[in-house]
Parts: C-alpha cells; structure tokens; sequence
C-alpha cells in the first residue's frame, strides 16, 4: 500500500530504553541550561561543562544496561520487511536504532559515539571520554575533539536527502518527539503539503499536533510494533481494520 515512508524520531522512543528526555519531567533541560551545554558558544565559554554533559550520556548509553526497546525493534523489523522505501530520520545521538538492527537511518543532530575535529570536520568514533587529552589525530597540532553533536545555532546534518525523503513521502510518521525544534518540527508540514498521511505516536499531544492527521496515543514500545504490523499487513493507517 504505502511505497515510500519516513519516520522521524525523538527522545521519546529511547525513553523506555531508560534513556533520559530533554523536556519531560525529570528531562535533560531541568538540570542544565540549553546555552550552557548544547550551543557552540556555551562550548566556548566552558567546554569541561559540556564535555561532562556528553560524557555522561556516553557512559550511561554504554553502560550495558541501556539496551533498544520494542519500537527500536518494530522500526528494523519494518526496514527488513518492507518492500518500499524507508528512511528513518532520527533526531537522538544515542545508538540504539543501530542496536536494533535499523541501518536507513539519519542522525541528523550528530552522534554521541562519535567526536568530531573542530578544524577539518574529520569524525572519530569515541574511544575514551572528551577532554583535554581526547583529540584528533588529522591535525598538528592535534586539536581536542568536540562533541560530534548538533547543537542550536549549528546545521543539522543530512538535510538535501531529508528535504528529498519528504517530498516523496507517502507516509510520515513522528515517533516521540515534542516538535519544538526546528527544523525537525516542521518536517510534518512539508509531508502534508506533498499529500502523504501524517501520523504522530506520543504519550500526550505535543506542540505540533493538530499538523498531523492521525495521533496513536500512548508508549512507543506498545504502539510502534503494531503500527508496523499494519502496515507491512498492507493496511490503510486510520482504516477501521487497522490500528
Ligand atoms: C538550525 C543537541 C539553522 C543534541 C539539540 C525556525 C526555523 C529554523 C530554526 C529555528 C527556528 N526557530 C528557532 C530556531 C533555532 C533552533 C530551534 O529550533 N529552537 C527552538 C528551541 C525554538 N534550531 C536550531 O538551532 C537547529 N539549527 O535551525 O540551524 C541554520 C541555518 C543556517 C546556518 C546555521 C544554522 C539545531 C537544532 C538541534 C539542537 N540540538 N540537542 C543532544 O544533546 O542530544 S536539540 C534537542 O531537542 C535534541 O536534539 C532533541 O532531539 C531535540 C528535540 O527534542 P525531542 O527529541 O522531541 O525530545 P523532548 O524531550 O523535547 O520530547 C520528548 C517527547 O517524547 C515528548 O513529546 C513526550 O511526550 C514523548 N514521550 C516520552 N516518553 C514517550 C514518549 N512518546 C512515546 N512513548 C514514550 N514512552
């Protein structure tokens, strides 16, 4: 039924996995400052700050007891059985999509398992954590390794083949995300405006809800692998015989 399906995901998805959001209660953005630890100039001013900040994240992802949940699962079960096209567009730096088994997959805001070179670009997958003695070895002198991370302010990655996805989309789907940052936020309206099925899966109705023409309400973990059996069943999202 549907040939081409994006799915963009937020912090939502990874919230079962025991992972932290940013705006929930008890999220991220409660015991930090966004322009302290996630924008170029808070890096500038302190960059031990925003280095503790990643570094706990990347201990707490590796810490063998963070492991991906049923919708990380559902969402590689689609990528491996659907016939069409999927691209999976997610905005978390945590790896548990590649966990999964998911590999059309954008990180579009950066990756925590990665560090990047501030002066070539150049990444690094993240062998120890960041600090003074963590740097690149492309540059003399070497230089020390940021976060490979985007932050406000900063381009997110990927966005020619987003921005192409979306245009020839004929199902989007936002999987845990608050729709408060841009662009991610507004990816729902260039996939209404190319007529494709919008579809939102969150515990509440978030900011840009009333953009999406189907809300499935309640856990990713529970909601996502029966999304993905209606639609690899070949069924209509919103029918009566579907979810
Ligand atoms: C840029 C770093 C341009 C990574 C993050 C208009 C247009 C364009 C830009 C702007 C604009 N207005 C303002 C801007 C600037 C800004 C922005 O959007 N500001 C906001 C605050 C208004 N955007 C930017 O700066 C972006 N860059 O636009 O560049 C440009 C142009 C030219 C040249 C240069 C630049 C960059 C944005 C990236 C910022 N980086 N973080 C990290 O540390 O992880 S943002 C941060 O928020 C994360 O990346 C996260 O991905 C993102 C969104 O959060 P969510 O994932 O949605 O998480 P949240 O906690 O908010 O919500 C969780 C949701 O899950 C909730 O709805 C909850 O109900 C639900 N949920 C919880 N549990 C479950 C669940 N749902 C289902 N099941 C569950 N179990």
């Amino acid at each position: 039924m549907y040939q081409q399906i994006v799915v963009l995901t937020g912090a939502g998805i990874s919230a079962e996995s025991g992972l932290r959001t940013f705006r929930d209660q008890d999220g991220l953005w409660e015991e930090h400052h966004i322009e302290d630890v996630a924008t170029p100039e808070g890096y500038e001013r302190d960059a031990e700050l925003v280095e503790r900040f990643y570094n706990s994240r990347w201990q707490q992802l590796h810490s063998g007891t963070v492991v991906p949940n049923a919708a990380h699962l559902a969402l590689a079960k689609l990528e491996a059985e659907f016939t069409g096209q999927l691209l999976i567009i997610t905005q978390n730096i945590d790896d548990l999509h590649e966990r999964a088994g998911s590999r059309r997959l954008l990180h579009m805001h950066g990756e925590l398992s990665k560090g990047r070179c501030p002066r070539s670009r150049q990444t690094f997958i993240l062998r120890d954590p960041f600090g003074a003695s963590n740097c690149c070895t492309c540059c003399i002198p070497a230089q020390r390794l940021r976060p490979h991370v985007v932050w406000f302010g900063e381009m997110p990655l990927g966005m020619d083949s987003i921005h192409d996805a979306l245009d020839n989309c004929d199902l989007f789907i936002a999987i845990g995300t608050s729709g408060t940052v841009y662009p991610a936020a507004g990816f729902v309206d260039a996939a209404n405006h190319h007529g494709a099925q919008t579809v939102e899966v969150n515990m509440m109705a978030p900011d840009r809800h009333c953009q999406f023409q189907y809300h499935l309400t309640g856990k990713a973990g529970e909601l996502v692998p029966k999304l993905v059996d209606t639609i690899l069943a070949g069924q209509v999202i919103g029918s009566e015989s579907s979810l």
